[in-house]
């Protein structure tokens, strides 16, 4: 058995440090200490299809520790993928080579989701195997029924994310999710001895996972690991003792491995201490022809149960069925508008499209403030999968962690709640959705000052400045309930652009009272009120003070100052559209104002440095929230004197 595994795992080992030393950058050790056990786990165990990546029922391999993502390109390349040929593993780290530094998501290639910010794939891996057991559910084993496969490292398991991710895949009993540690007490410092002294198994076992040690480079000890995982009743986490940069006689077991290339005369060293004669990038044909062979016999088992069923659609992806129930609550709501918080109108929304089975729902910890819960709702429990509601805990990373993988799985649309405050605890794992282009939706409520007495620490200022910075992710902040409800629907239509919903714990003015049949959000910003022909002023505001402003521009005509203001909830949309609209709805006036209780900086790229920017610039304060509105100057009184200075 030995022999050939050895010299299976040497192509992972040779391909990754030619690629490394090609590029001259990259991190050869970890490939070289994790050959054995991938090779194994491809070779016998993964269920994949190269001719078909994209198949629903295979089992999903995460490289967490993304920085070794020559030992994944190796693996596709061998197999017999098309994403990765010999040349783009020549082109390791070049533009635009599928080969990149870390491993980037792009769909049906082989490559399930981005790594590199290490514990990351922990998380998204919890949400691969959350999928599967909430698919399975639905679907029967027949037709779902897979694993999902973690490579860890040190680093990911000192994450934090690593907790938290570990410890509710622990609480739902993911019995399909099995880590495999690459424990080779080495990081980029040095000895992992440094910094950390954890008991893995204990911390494991404590959080209800199974945990087999084994020697990583024994290949029966590996398979017989991986073999008892197949059947574990819970998550199982498999110690491999490896050595990092193994073969290597200079640098193995030692950080120097890590993430350097080797070197040309290390190089050599290698080659002879592993027996390879074979010149850079050359794979001898027979195992060449063996990693081919293991790809063929992978897709055809494939190929076997995929006719075997049909293609399950899961879920409707749009709205249709819905559209119009959600038409007529919004014509209820305009016959008797009254004061709402929008984090309610969010609720209402989400008692409507609680009926698509594809939408999973979640806070962390928040339900009943995030509102993210209706009476619809069914939770997902330890063991049971039947439900659409999930209790992440005050988990807020790994919940978003975790969406990321949910949306990545299949066409299953997760959401989940907390504090907008606290969208700093989720920002790692919201970029890289916007960086995959995953339809996750965060519904972050307590959106300003606006939430009064909880005070400072928990009021938001410079949240959605920072999340508007992201590329790729919109950020809604509705006025009311109508635009509440067209947030909500753009958010869910969007399928490659994450969301934010930031929404309102106090009760506000409904700013939109007349039936339209048109999404007026989607245009980002529109015009809701004007109080004349000739105007001298343009008010722009998103959420809460957008009833302000139309306070503002109706006390400014009894003055016979003319005036309009702009609803702009969603900035990104705006920026879309076509020069002639923002001329329409920007060029109009010499004067434009901002109006957002929030950080002010970002809304100058639309009022121009002339105009006037109305928010927060410091930390917010603890009282009554109507006393910090007045407190930070945002009131009528206030905002309509500087205005007639600056006319
Ligand atoms: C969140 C995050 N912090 C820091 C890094 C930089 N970094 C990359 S690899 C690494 C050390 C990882 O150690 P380990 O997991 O033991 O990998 P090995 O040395 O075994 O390859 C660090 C700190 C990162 N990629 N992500």
């Amino acid at each position: 058995m030995s022999k050939q595994y050895k010299e299976l795992a040497n192509c992972i080992r040779f391909l990754s440090i030619d690629a490394v030393q090609k590029a001259n950058s990259g991190h050869p050790g970890m490939p070289m200490g994790m050959a054995d056990v991938a090779t194994v786990l491809f070779k016998d165990f993964l269920k994949f299809n190269p001719k078909n990546p994209n198949w629903i029922n295979r089992d999903r391999f995460v490289l967490s520790a993304g920085h070794g993502s020559m030992l994944l390109y190796s693996l596709l390349y061998l197999t017999g993928y098309k994403s990765v040929s010999l040349n783009d593993i020549k082109n390791f780290r070049q533009l635009d080579s599928i080969c990149a530094g870390h491993p980037e998501y792009h769909p049906n290639t082989g490559i399930e989701t981005t790594t590199g910010p290490l514990g990351q794939g922990i998380s998204n891996a919890v949400g691969f195997a959350v999928s599967e057991e909430i698919l399975k559910k639905k679907y029967g084993k027949n037709i779902v029924d897979h694993k999902t496969y973690i490579i860890a490292g040190d680093g990911c398991l000192m994450e934090g994310i690593s907790h938290e991710a570990l410890s509710l895949a622990g609480h739902l009993k993911l019995k399909n999710l099995i880590l495999l540690f690459d424990n080779n007490s080495i990081s980029i410092d040095g000895p992992t001895s440094l910094a950390v002294s954890d008991d893995h198994e204990k911390r494991f076992k404590s959080y209800g996972w199974d945990f087999i040690k084994i020697n990583g480079h024994n290949f029966k000890e590996i398979f017989k690991a991986l073999n008892k995982a197949q059947k574990s009743k819970k998550p199982i986490a498999i110690s491999c003792k490896t050595t990092i940069g193994y073969g290597s006689p200079n640098k193995s077991g030692k950080a120097s491995s890590h993430g350097s290339p080797l070197g040309e005369d290390e190089i050599k060293l290698v080659r002879k201490k592993l027996n390879w004669k074979h010149e850079p990038f050359i794979i001898p044909e027979n195992l060449l022809n063996e990693w081919k062979r293991i790809g063929e016999e992978a897709s055809e088992n494939a190929l076997k149960q995929e006719k075997k069923f049909k293609k399950i659609n899961t879920g409707n992806k749009n709205l249709d069925s819905l559209n119009r129930l959600i038409e007529k609550v919004k014509d209820n709501y305009l016959v008797n508008s009254k004061p709402l918080a929008t984090r309610k109108s969010s609720e209402m929304f989400l008692d409507i499209v609680s009926e698509l089975p594809n939408l999973i729902g979640g806070s962390a910890d928040l339900a009943g403030s995030n509102n993210t819960k209706t009476k619809n709702h069914k939770i997902i429990k330890p063991g049971n999968f039947s439900g659409n509601y999930i209790h992440y805990g005050v988990r807020e990373h790994a919940m978003c962690g975790i969406m990321n993988g949910i949306a990545l799985h299949s066409d299953l649309v997760p959401y989940g709640g907390t504090f907008l405050i606290f969208s700093d605890y989720c920002k790692p794992s919201i970029r890289l959705a916007a960086m995959m282009k995953q339809r996750v939706i965060y519904v972050f409520t307590h959106d300003s000052i606006g939430l009064g007495e909880d005070g400072p620490t928990h009021q938001p200022i410079e949240q959605l400045t920072s999340l508007r910075s992201i590329p790729n992710l919109n950020v809604f902040r509705p006025a009311d309930l109508v635009e509440t409800f067209e947030c909500w629907q753009l958010a869910i239509e969007n399928e490659n652009t994450p969301s934010v919903i930031a929404l309102t714990r106090q009760a506000i003015n409904p700013v939109r009272v007349k039936k339209t049949s048109k999404n007026k959000s989607s245009a980002g910003a529109y015009e809701i009120l004007r109080t004349g022909d000739d105007i001298k002023l343009t008010i722009i505001s998103s959420g809460s003070e957008t009833s302000l402003a139309c306070e503002i521009c109706h006390k400014l005509a009894t003055e016979s100052i003319y005036s309009k203001v702009i609803s702009m909830p969603c900035q990104e949309l705006f920026d879309q559209q076509s020069d002639d609209y923002k001329n329409k709805i920007l060029g109009e006036t010499k004067l434009t104002i901002s109006i957002e209780a929030s950080e002010t900086n970002y809304w100058k790229k639309y009022t121009g440095i002339h105009g006037l920017n109305f928010g927060i610039d410091e930390y917010g304060k603890s009282a009554p929230y109507k006393e910090i509105y007045n407190h930070f100057n945002l009131s009528s009184k206030s905002i309509i004197k500087k205005i007639k200075e600056k006319l």
